[in-house]
């Protein structure tokens, strides 16, 4: 089985690649050229896939992978994914993470091999937005998101991915293209891009452990300001919204479900989320505890900087068609999650400071 994936050099674009190596495929990455190296997520694995310059923008560069490689089978991956950034280069994020999805789509449909191909779009709980469904639960009413919930995007972003997401199901149904989208909602890792605030917070914890160490700091007196590490003060961590709740999962498990999706004989649209959700907040209080501080206030600031002009507040998932259909189950809990991403960033910050190696 051969395999593209555009987004190969993304959180989830690398861990898909892993599993579709485990799987005995081969995998085609298509990656675009930047100014700064983006492969360091699948250094360890770059002997074993092939790399292909391309960008989704640029349709020709598509269509050509497509018709040259022959896959099997595509995975999207690629996309402007930050949405705060959306807010700031809308038009960017609409080329990108919609107009690429359409190059994608019409490339497959030109190929030559339209009916061989199984195609996958990285659809995004983003796009439910505001809305939620509601359930009764033991106490009280249940707030909820799965395949029906209607959709009502609050950002440029996930209005790209409605687009994309429309354009999967319109390709399925005009041409037969085998196209599925999975509904994902936040999955995060160890590989999280640093601006997402899971990563953001346990990156931030990395280097205060280390600073800490550094100066042999047990009481340390923190600083407002944007100083970076001196010996008197280490800078607060900026946050925005805390109360935003959300469904949050590893990737690891995630990319499972993107593949069973594609292994089944009808393409369809699936939510993959782990059925609970937690604030920012949470994720602060497991994150923090974890190295021994109960009370974080102390080290966060807010910072208007980090809200957005429209917001997500409340997203909870409920997996149970892709549970009933295809089987798939999260394995990694909300804390093993938080503890893991603390764990790789203390340990980042130890390796970067040689001074700390030994300890
Ligand atoms: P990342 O931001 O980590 O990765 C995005 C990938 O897209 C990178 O490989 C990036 O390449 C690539 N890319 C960006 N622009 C282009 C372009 N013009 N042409 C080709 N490639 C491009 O995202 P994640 O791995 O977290 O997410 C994967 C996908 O899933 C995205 O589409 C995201 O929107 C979606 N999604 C993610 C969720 C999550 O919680 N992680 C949840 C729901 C959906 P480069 O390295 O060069 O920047
Ligand atoms: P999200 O993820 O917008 O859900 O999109 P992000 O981690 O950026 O934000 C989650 C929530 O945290 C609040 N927040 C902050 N967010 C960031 N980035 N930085 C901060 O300092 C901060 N402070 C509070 C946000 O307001 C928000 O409510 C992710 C991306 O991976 C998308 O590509 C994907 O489609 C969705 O998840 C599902």
């Amino acid at each position: 089985m051969k395999a593209i994936i555009f987004g190969i050099t993304g959180q989830d674009g690398s861990y898909l690649a892993e599993l579709l190596l485990e799987k005995g495929y081969e995998v085609i990455g298509v990656t675009r050229r930047v100014s700064v190296p983006t492969l360091n997520r699948i250094t360890h694995i770059l002997p074993k896939i092939k790399i292909i310059e391309g960008d989704i923008t640029d349709a020709f560069s598509v269509s050509n992978v497509i018709k040259e490689e022959a896959p099997d089978e595509i995975y999207n991956l690629a996309a402007q994914s930050h949405v705060g950034t959306s807010f700031k280069q809308p038009s960017l994020t609409w080329d990108v993470t919609a107009g690429g999805v359409l190059n994608i789509l019409e490339a497959i449909r030109y190929s030559g091999r339209k009916d061989d191909i199984k195609f996958y779009q990285a659809s995004s709980s983003e796009m439910f937005g505001k809305n939620y469904n509601l359930r009764e639960g033991l106490a009280e009413m249940i707030k909820y998101q799965d395949e029906k919930t209607p959709f009502m995007p609050q950002s440029p972003y996930a209005i790209a991915k409605l687009a994309a997401h429309h354009l999967v199901r319109n390709y399925r149904d005009s041409y037969g293209i085998f196209a599925c989208s999975g509904i994902l909602f936040n999955h995060e890792s160890e590989r999280r891009g640093e601006k997402f605030v899971t990563r953001k917070i346990t990156k931030w914890i990395g280097e205060f452990v280390a600073w800490s160490r550094e100066i042999g700091a047990v009481d340390v007196s923190f600083s407002d300001s944007d100083i970076i590490f001196d010996t008197e003060s280490f800078p607060k961590l900026r946050l925005g919204n805390l109360d935003a709740k959300r469904d949050w999962g590893h990737a690891e498990d995630y990319v499972r479900g993107m593949w069973q999706m594609v292994q089944h004989p009808t393409p369809s649209d699936y939510v993959v989320a782990t059925g609970e959700t937690h604030s920012v907040r949470e994720f602060l209080d497991i994150a923090f505890k974890h190295i021994g501080i109960d009370d974080w206030e102390d080290f966060v600031v807010i910072d208007p900087e980090f809200y957005r002009p429209a917001e997500v507040d409340y997203l909870l998932g409920i997996p149970a068609k892709v549970k009933r259909v295809l089987g798939w189950e999260p394995e990694i809990s909300f804390k093993n999650l938080a503890e893991r991403m603390v764990d790789s960033d203390v340990e980042a910050a130890r390796l970067q400071r040689p001074d700390l190696q030994r300890v």
